[in-house]
């Protein structure tokens, strides 16, 4: 039986966030989701010329949750998503030029071209992963290799979706990382839907954190995905948690993506009001009024910012498409497995 349990939304202070992140990291973290932003808009538009081949999941609405973790946590801890992976690169420091070459399979991409858009990496970002909770046991390692070579400062943090909760390996990962004291942050980005399931059809309780949390031991919490400050405030309160106490913990972050599960899903299942509505909380928009009305942006500085991050992406394509491809001869290069 579901309740209508309502969310207890982590308690963030937007002016609190503002003063302490100040000015400048604040435009960077609208600058880079604003890269985000363009640089899955563009790739998406070349794919629709057949220049980007196989899969392609965009994060396309989801941007707040990502570049919030990064700016509250730094890029010096283990991080891990699922599939719908370019944000996460991009805000670890892979370039727009190499990610975009890994979408058209070309030899100076991100993965030599092999692995294409669910599969980029950087020193720190462990992968995009393409099976449903792969990456959750394998974020549940690199806690354990923290906590076993005793490295202080530093956290796991792992993405995954809502629909990959409902799976055995959430299950036995927050069950050991609760056992052996972990450093890892288990965030659900609850983007609605586990491609045309709905959240509320595929899993049992109403709040996956709060409710399910408990199970393990653990804390759960929830955010606010399209609130920049409120998932900035979240992450950076988990942080310090998590190095203090030494314990894994759940967080829910409350989203809902603004185009199909991947680029070959029309959306058949939600109406056009129902989107238009969700995307009335646009997080790049939402963000962009807090830093003009905050008085660090004006609408015009905003509109060259965008223009600047467009014009990297649009150097990207070009890029790409004068890359060459990868050599036949290094078919087996890299291959592990006979
Ligand atoms: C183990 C496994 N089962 C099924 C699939 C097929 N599949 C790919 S994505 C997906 C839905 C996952 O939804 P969710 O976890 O909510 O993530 P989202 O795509 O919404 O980010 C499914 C069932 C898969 N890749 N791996």
């Amino acid at each position: 039986m579901t309740t209508c349990t309502p969310y207890n939304i982590f308690p963030t202070d937007r002016e609190a966030v503002i003063k302490k992140l100040g000015p400048d990291n604040l435009k960077n973290c609208l600058r880079r989701m604003l890269l985000i932003r363009n640089f899955e808009l563009r790739a998406e538009a070349a794919y629709q010329q057949g220049k980007v081949g196989g899969f392609f999941h965009a994060y396309i609405g989801q941007e707040a949750i990502q570049t919030a973790a990064v700016q509250a946590l730094g890029p010096d801890n283990w991080y891990i998503t699922s599939y719908r992976c370019h944000a996460l690169a991009l805000l670890l420091g892979a370039t727009p030029d190499e990610l975009m070459a890994e979408l058209f399979g070309r030899a100076t991409g991100n993965a030599k071209g092999r692995g294409g858009s669910m599969h980029f990496f950087t020193e720190r970002l462990l992968g995009g992963f393409g099976i449903v909770t792969g990456q959750v046991p394998v974020a549940t390692g690199a806690a354990f290799t923290i906590k076993y070579k005793g490295t202080k400062g530093e956290v796991a943090i792992c993405f995954l979706g809502d629909g990959a909760v409902a799976q055995g390996a959430f299950h036995e990962s927050l069950n050991l990382a609760s056992l052996w004291n972990l450093p890892c942050i288990y965030v659900i980005e609850n983007n609605q839907w586990g491609m045309g399931t709905a959240i509320n059809r595929a899993v049992c309780v109403p709040r996956l954190a709060e409710d399910k949390a408990p199970s393990y031991n653990m804390k759960g919490y929830t955010f606010d995905g399209m609130d920049f400050f409120n998932c900035y405030g979240g992450f950076d309160h988990l942080f310090h948690e998590v190095l203090e106490t030494e314990r894994p913990v759940l967080v829910e972050v409350v989203t809902e993506r603004f185009k199909g599960h991947s680029i070959s899903d029309p959306g058949l299942y939600r109406t056009k009001d129902t989107l238009k509505q969700v995307m009335q909380r646009d997080p790049i928009i939402l963000m962009q009024t807090a830093l003009i009305e905050a008085g660090i942006l004006t609408e015009e500085q905003i509109k060259v910012m965008d223009k600047e991050e467009r014009e990297r992406v649009l150097a990207a394509l070009d890029f790409a498409d004068k890359s060459p491809w990868p050599d036949p001869h290094t078919l087996e290069e890299d291959v592990f497995a006979p």
